[in-house]
């Protein structure tokens, strides 16, 4: 592996405002904790213990629309997922697996996870945060790119 993406992530989260959430800005304080099941449509699974930065912390100085629907996660690899900002809320920009960094075995530093949301959208290096406003009629997945990945990211079987 080239470098070790370290505590040297950023991701912006765009609402009304937008404002960028940096590896130095989170203290101890600040990470939040939880028990997620990543599951692959290919029949992978596993639990971890995940902690990192809970989603409605990092919305928060974004000012979000109220009539926000469903968040998009970006990858800096062009990876992305839409997820319904309900089910979203419920998660956590990770830092660390099972009390290791994740920027110490893997090729990025942060990854989303949420229970109750697919194995596919827990998108690695996350570099953005959007908030959407889709109208009923709307197809969430045309927001989405799951097959768009960096080679170091591995991807398993979609
Ligand atoms: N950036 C990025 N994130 C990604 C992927 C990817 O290809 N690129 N693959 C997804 C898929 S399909 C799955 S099942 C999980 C796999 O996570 P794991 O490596 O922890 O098993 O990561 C997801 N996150
Ligand atoms: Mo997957």
């Amino acid at each position: 592996m080239a470098q070790a993406p370290t505590a040297d992530w950023g991701i912006t989260v765009v609402g009304e405002r937008q404002h960028t959430v940096r590896a130095d800005d989170v203290t101890e304080a600040t990470l939040t904790t939880g028990r997620v099941r990543v599951s692959c449509a290919s029949g992978d699974r596993y639990d971890a213990t995940w902690r990192g930065v809970g989603v409605g912390d990092l919305l928060d100085g974004a000012s979000p629309p109220a009539e926000t629907t469903h968040l998009v996660f970006e990858s800096d690899s062009g990876y992305a997922a839409c997820v319904p900002v309900g089910d979203a809320i419920g998660g956590l920009v990770a830092v660390e697996r099972d009390g290791e960094a994740l920027a110490e075995d893997e090729s990025y530093a942060t990854r989303f996870v949420a229970p109750g949301v697919d194995g596919a959208r827990f998108v690695k290096g996350v570099e953005r945060i959007r908030a959407l406003s889709l109208p009923p009629e709307a197809d969430p997945t045309e927001y989405e790119n799951l097959d768009l990945d960096s080679p170091e990211y591995e991807k398993t079987d979609a």
